[in-house]
């Protein structure tokens, strides 16, 4: 389940309430009626990350220390750090005489305050190596929890904006402009399940094989609901006569989360109960398209004006009469699986 919500505040704790809760799983779990369930959540990073956008020398863009600040505490300290440079665990050894030498472009000093070290950082608090007279002027800062999604908690973009940077300076960082959708992109994925409509069936049409796929590539588990027909493997066999209800489930993973069931009903019918409906389907003639929709034609006629008679699944004949250009306009049918007796030849049509 993935909510999206207003602008929220960085550090706030939220208070989700849903009611009426149903789970909607193939295998359900008793919820009793008008049940709450609460969920609560506050915006932290395990991971931040400096990135050095100027390209001057080392000597301008060193950084001895940096420290991520929530609420006067400082956090970095001795923490594993990673980074392109050769020395980014120099900016988290508390000693500012050594300093991990950012120097190109895109050099980048990061730390992991580990698992269970989350903060909502309000401020950074860089000591840059001293070097009087100069200074750097463009970075930025970035924070993840995952180490390969990075959102941006604040940037410094040099023009028009140049400061010497030589020893401390703490600059805010204002999370309540990130986009959630940022955030959320270092979380789970959603996915969705495809499935399309199955046509009414005929029993002697079984097993079949419904086409479904869920869009982050994992394997989908259906089950049968309700109605004459069961699962195996990937097949579903048709049992007898009567209303199927499908649920196919992906429950998700480490990185995807679970999508939401799809569900999908039809008929399975049972024609001309005692034959086998394949042994009377001539390939003399084709039909197509089938399944129809107002027209369907009829290829393969020797000659003009051949009988024809179309009957439902139980037999009745639905009208008669003589084909002629090839084809029988049918729009009135209803949706369903007819019989179609073209001269000798039988044919099972379904009409969409
Ligand atoms: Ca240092």
């Amino acid at each position: 389940m993935i909510l999206k919500t207003s602008d929220l505040t960085s550090g706030e704790e939220y208070t989700i309430t849903i009611n009426n809760v149903q789970d909607i799983a193939a295998s359900p779990n008793e919820i009793a009626p008008n049940s709450t369930i609460t969920a609560s959540f506050t915006v932290k990073f395990r991971y931040f990350d400096y990135i050095y956008l100027d390209s001057k020398s080392s000597l301008n863009a060193g950084v001895a220390e940096i420290r991520y600040i929530e609420d006067g505490v400082k956090h970095g300290k001795d923490k594993s750090a990673f980074g392109s440079v050769s020395d980014p665990d120099n900016a988290f050894d508390d000693d500012y005489s050594s300093n991990a030498s950012t120097g190109n472009s895109g050099d980048n000093v990061g730390v992991d305050l580990g698992a269970g070290n989350e903060i909502t950082p309000d401020s950074v608090n860089i000591y840059f190596r001293d070097a009087i007279g100069r200074g750097t002027s463009q970075f930025k800062i970035m924070g993840s929890n995952n180490q390969k999604d990075w959102v941006e908690l604040f940037a410094k973009n040099g023009a028009g904006d140049t400061v010497d940077m030589q020893g401390s300076y703490t600059f805010p960082i204002d999370l309540s402009g990130l986009n959630p959708e940022d955030i959320l992109s270092g979380a789970k994925q959603p996915q969705e399940i495809t499935f399309p409509e199955i046509a009414d069936q005929d029993v002697n049409d079984s097993p079949i094989t419904p086409n479904l796929a869920a869009d982050m590539g994992l394997p989908i588990t259906y089950y049968v609901m309700e109605g004459p027909a069961e699962v195996s493997g990937d097949q579903l066999t048709l049992l007898d006569s009567g209303e199927v209800w499908v649920r196919a489930t992906q429950p998700g993973n480490d990185t995807v989360y679970s999508a939401y069931p799809q569900d999908r009903t039809f008929h399975v019918s049972k024609v001309l109960t005692g034959y086998n409906a394949k042994s009377i389907i001539s390939e003399d003639l084709t039909v197509s398209p089938n399944p129809f929709k107002d027209v369907i034609y009829i290829s393969g006629l020797s000659k003009d004006n051949v009988d024809y008679k179309l009957f439902n699944l139980i037999g009745e004949e639905l009208e008669s009469g003589k084909m002629s250009n090839g084809y029988l306009q049918l729009n009135n049918l209803s949706s369903g699986i007819y019989i179609l007796k073209v001269g000798d030849v039988v044919k099972k049509i379904i009409k969409q």
